[in-house]
């Protein structure tokens, strides 16, 4: 059962604006960490050239996508020069030895090479910066979801805090760890998404259904479409929707509770940000009592899986509880707003 919801003042948004942009601003990376995660890659390439003939390596993931934190991990994907796909690839063996030559080099620890999972990775502790990350393999839609974010984050700022918030929130309430059984950074980034596009009006469009000319372009990576819109110098030009949504980021974050905890049926209703028409979990086969969240590239792809409902419920309609209801006596001056998180 749902408390109602106490009406929100004005001053009160006020001050939940204010927390969810300080948010941002207390975890975002400034410019120098940004560019130390680009001169870390750089240093890991031209050390692993010697060692690994023609690897190459890119950033993804929060490093790239526009909702990094300071001390978000580095993912890393390594392709080889002249071998387009991990086609004929032994990637175990690669693994193996992309582990050793790791082991060589003098800023790094805990080389752990993990082949076991679905896509096999190399873990490592970088001791110059207390990173930690890994390099994968081949990680291509990753590289092309990641680019997919990226461009959401540069539509408008207010998708950037948002993701910020939610990531903030999930990691708050312990609830953001993957290999614990809960959802990925990226699941609650979409989660994110989904509710700015159907938003109304809609904050964001659905970038994989636009395109120019007569015909959808479709690209594809590993036999799934990856076609999204991305001119988005031009993006007024061919979404109606530019700039039609004026909320602030804190009446987008309450909206999100409400939406997440009031209008959004999880047993009938696909988290979905590849189309703007709803897509039923009955279509899709993913009718259980677990979250539905599709990848927007790997659509057989169920980010919710080890997920029920009720363990992503709890939280949002705690948030909703203390977000909705403004403190009595707030102080008028609080040196650290994120203390009410
Ligand atoms: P953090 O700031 O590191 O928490 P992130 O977006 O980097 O956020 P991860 O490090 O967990 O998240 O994952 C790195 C990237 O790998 C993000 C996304 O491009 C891809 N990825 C992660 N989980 C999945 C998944 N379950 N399916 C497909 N791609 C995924
Ligand atoms: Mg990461």
């Amino acid at each position: 059962e749902l408390e109602p919801l106490p009406l929100m003042t004005l001053d009160f948004l006020q001050i939940l604006n204010e927390v969810c942009e300080q948010c941002y601003c207390d975890f975002a990376p400034d410019d120098v960490e940004v560019k130390v995660r680009e001169h870390i890659l750089q240093d890991f390439e031209t050390f692993l050239r010697c060692q690994v003939p023609g690897a190459k390596l890119v950033l993804f993931g929060s490093s790239k996508n526009g909702f990094g934190f300071k001390q978000s991990d580095l993912d890393i994907c390594m392709t080889l020069e002249g071998q387009d796909t991990a086609e004929g690839l032994d990637s175990m063996a690669v693994i193996e030895s992309l582990a050793k030559a790791l082991r060589k080099h003098h800023s790094l620890r805990n080389i752990l090479p993990i082949t076991t999972a679905k896509v096999p990775i190399v873990k490592f502790y970088h001791t110059k910066t207390g990173l930690e990350g890994d390099i994968s393999l081949y990680n291509t839609l990753a590289l092309h979801n990641t680019q997919l974010l990226a461009s959401y984050a540069a539509i408008d700022a207010r998708v950037k805090i948002l993701c910020y918030v939610m990531k903030v929130f999930a990691k708050v309430c312990d609830i953001g760890d993957a290999s614990r059984g809960s959802l990925s950074s990226y699941a609650y980034t979409l989660m994110v998404l989904y509710f700015l596009q159907q938003r109304s009006p809609p904050v964001i469009p659905v970038l994989q259904e636009m395109y120019v000319g007569e015909k959808k372009p479709v690209v594809l990576v590993d036999g799934w479409d990856v076609h999204f819109f991305s001119d988005l110098k031009n993006l007024h030009k061919y979404w109606p929707g530019y700039k039609k949504n004026k909320e602030s980021v804190g009446q987008l974050w309450f909206g999100l509770l409400q939406f997440y905890t009031e209008t959004f049926d999880f047993k009938e209703t696909v988290v979905c940000i590849r189309r703007k028409e709803p897509l039923t979990t009955f279509k899709k086969q993913w009718t259980s009592k677990h979250l539905a969240i599709e990848d927007p590239f790997d659509l057989s792809h169920n980010l919710g899986a080890g997920l029920t409902e009720n363990f992503i419920m709890k939280a949002f309609i705690n948030a909703r509880r203390v977000f909705g209801s403004p403190v009595r006596d707030f102080p008028p001056e609080y040196p650290n707003k994120m203390e009410y998180f």
